[in-house]
């Protein structure tokens, strides 16, 4: 590709505008196609089903979501696009708290040629491609459909299937409700949601990669960043010039043939450019990987993009700079993002706004350790540079980053300005541009090798200069959703209704121990393991041996609700003693990272509750040294050894609010891993 070296010797943005609309690679980002909700409702049809990808060279066919209003006629049809919509770049739900989001999904994929699992005995069904979907981040119910109400609230356990690929035959591994052609959800917002970004995708175990790969997903956005920026600071004059992006990040493997490879392989390129390459702008080379026992991937391409579009232009002309809103949609790519300024060739430094659809409040208080601390690997924070002659925001620290570590699911939302050398906020000098790029990841000795790419091109034109401090006032949300006490007196209904089961709440003090290996006796699979320790760290009740993979059928938690359905503070210690990274993920709930000093008991315990952040995702790094099955051939037991101290893992506690009651998972958002196993089932029940 010769674009960008042609592009950076262009001396005038006039002449760059007059020649972007013929080069396929410097076009300018554009939002994502947008529905908004009007008096309290959303009603859409969401059609999966197969589409061009006119976005790409060579138009490959993905599998999409075609979102309409519902038509007037209750048909499971949209009405003929106009144009080519861009539905591969995925669709925009923007909703209000308290909203009614009620979504028809109707099944029209095709047949799942190459799911890996479908080839599994009991699990040929997954060749027929059946299809649901999970809103990620949302704190909803997941409830099932009832005698007077058919609808299914945030539920992965239906799976709906398109009749004309054929009907499932019934195994213990489809422990799901069966649907035909279409189901309808009914998902209310509750009232006190936190406004920020979430999405949503399918989510039928054993396809997940499939689909999530092959291009189903969307972006939901719940109020407006105006609820949370300059909220209690003199910048709400700034407010209106203020940009916003959409951005969602995906990825495609091409084959040499022309088509989408949907079971993805890590493997496809090679994980840095090499000397010889032509830059990496969008797309990485197929490399031949047959030394390996691969495919030959030579003549393919892995193409990254932004809103399905490849290596576009990101013009930020506000006076006031951009609010990026990013999510990694990919099915299990790790994206590790920097804003890298060839001019002051370094990574520029951007603003932590929030994270995972939570507004972020790191304290003044707070110290730089303990943010860091409370981030896990997410990002490494700086204190943002103050303007000279601005004061701190009062009872409030800012949080700055040059990094942004995004596993698959993640969502972080950036406020990007023009910096001088000094990392000043600044008027932009004529021609300055950035380069987002991922410089790649490596999950670990026996995890994979994400590759680095240049995403897009970031031309600063910003001509006028406003009299600001160098950041943004912000009113975190982290606080309501770590006291979510109104939440679950909004979702009372729906938690009064929900199944009942006899389980015993946690003692005090006790906490949950989630493993994550690969299982002993299968190590082409994932597991998780689960087991109980008291205050001093002993293991109460049976203790864990091995990893399983997921079973539907077995609820590895139960938990009620406190009295009168009041939220339940649990306490959750996640070991990876696996040799690659893994990525938590909970439904129905966000979390927060215990820091050290909160564990130790040299702070007080909780001081920190409602300060910082709140995740619904978080890294695990790998583990040091080898528990388990080494990939040389020595195989044993990953707890065992982790018990013996063969290996040094990196547990990280979580404190998780439950608010919501209802049959949920949680698992890795490693899709290769979810889909191999890596997932458990938590039921969350009323009080008695
Ligand atoms: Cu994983």
């Amino acid at each position: 590709m010769f674009h960008f070296r042609f592009l950076s010797r262009l001396s005038s943005l006039t002449a760059f505008f007059a020649l972007s609309a013929s080069v396929l690679c410097a076009a300018d980002l554009k939002e994502p196609i947008t529905l908004s909700s009007a008096n309290g409702v959303l009603d859409i049809l969401m059609i999966a089903k197969a589409g061009s990808i006119n976005t790409l060279p060579g138009a490959p066919t993905g599998w999409v979501f075609q979102i309409c209003r519902r038509p007037a006629d209750n048909s499971n049809t949209c009405p003929p696009d106009a144009g080519s919509p861009n539905y591969y770049g995925g669709t925009r739900l923007q909703l209000e708290q308290g909203d009614l989001l009620k979504v028809r999904l109707v099944n029209q994929l095709p047949l799942a040629l190459d799911s890996e699992h479908a080839a599994e005995p009991g699990h040929e069904f997954l060749r027929l491609n059946p299809v649901n979907i999970h809103t990620h981040g949302l704190i909803v119910s997941p409830h099932g459909p009832t005698a007077s109400d058919p609808t299914y609230g945030d539920n992965i356990f239906v799976l709906t299937f398109n009749s004309a690929n054929g009907k499932p035959e019934v195994t213990p591994h489809l422990h799901a409700d069966v649907r035909y052609d279409y189901t309808d959800y009914s998902i209310r917002i509750p009232a006190s949601h936190p406004s920020g970004l979430f999405w949503f995708h399918p989510h039928a175990h054993g396809l997940a990669l499939n689909q999530i790969s092959a291009g189903l997903a969307g972006i939901i956005t719940i109020g407006h960043p105006s609820d949370y920026v300059c909220k209690n600071f003199a910048c709400a004059a700034l407010l209106p010039s203020i940009g916003l992006r959409h951005i969602l990040l995906k990825d495609a493997q091409v084959l040499p043939n022309g088509q989408l490879q949907t079971q993805e392989d890590p493997d496809f390129s090679d994980p840095q450019r090499d000397p010889d390459e032509s830059p990496r702008l969008g797309h990485a080379a197929g490399v031949d990987t047959s030394d390996q026992g691969g495919p030959d991937y030579q003549g393919g391409q892995w193409f990254f993009t932004l809103n399905g579009q490849l290596y576009p232009t990101l013009p930020v002309t506000s006076p006031a700079g951009e609010i990026w809103r990013i999510t990694n949609t990919s099915g299990s790519a790790t994206y590790n993002l920097n804003l890298f300024s060839p001019a002051q060739n370094r990574n520029m430094i951007m603003q932590v706004v929030a994270s995972d659809g939570v507004s972020i409040s790191p304290s003044a208080d707070m110290t730089l350790g303990q943010m860091t601390q409370i981030g896990g690997s997410k990002f490494k924070p700086e204190a943002c540079p103050v303007t000279h002659g601005f004061a701190a925001i009062a009872g409030q620290a800012s949080l700055c980053t040059r990094n942004l570590l995004l596993m698959p699911s993640a969502r972080v939302e950036v406020w990007v300005s023009y910096r001088n050398s000094q990392d000043m906020v600044a008027s932009a000098p004529q021609n300055s541009y950035a380069v987002l790029r991922t410089t790649g990841f490596q999950t670990g000795p026996a995890g994979d090798s994400w590759p680095a790419v240049d995403l897009a091109r970031v031309n600063f034109n910003s001509s006028l200069q406003l009299n600001m401090q160098g950041l943004l006032g912000l009113a975190g949300e982290a606080n309501n959703v770590s006291s979510p006490a109104v939440l679950a007196n909004q979702l009372s209904a729906a938690n009064k209704a929900a199944e009942t089961a006899n389980c015993k709440a946690l003692p005090a003090g006790h906490m949950r121990r989630i493993f994550y290996a690969v299982p002993t006796t299968d190590l082409d699979a994932f597991g998780l393991a689960y087991e109980e320790i008291d205050e001093k760290g002993r293991v109460v009740g049976p203790p864990a041996t091995d990893v399983t993979a997921f079973n539907p059928m077995n609820d590895t938690i139960c938990l009620p609700l406190g009295p009168g359905n009041t939220p339940v503070y649990e306490r959750w210690q996640l070991i990876n003693v696996a040799q690659e990274d893994h990525n938590f993920h909970i439904h129905q709930t966000k979390f927060r990272v215990l820091t050290d000093d909160e564990l130790s008991g040299a702070i007080l315990p909780n001081s920190l509750r409602g300060r910082g952040v709140e995740f619904d995702n978080l890294p695990l790094p790998h583990a040091d040294g080898v528990c388990g099955n080494d990939p040389s051939g020595d195989l044993s037991n990953p707890i065992a050894d982790w018990r013996a101290g063969l290996c040094k893992a990196h547990a990280i506690t979580v404190e998780i609010p439950f608010a919501v009651a209802g049959k949920f998972v949680y698992h890795c958002h490693i899709l290769e891993h979810e889909d191999g196993g890596m997932m458990a089932v938590i039921q969350v029940v009323p009080a008695k």
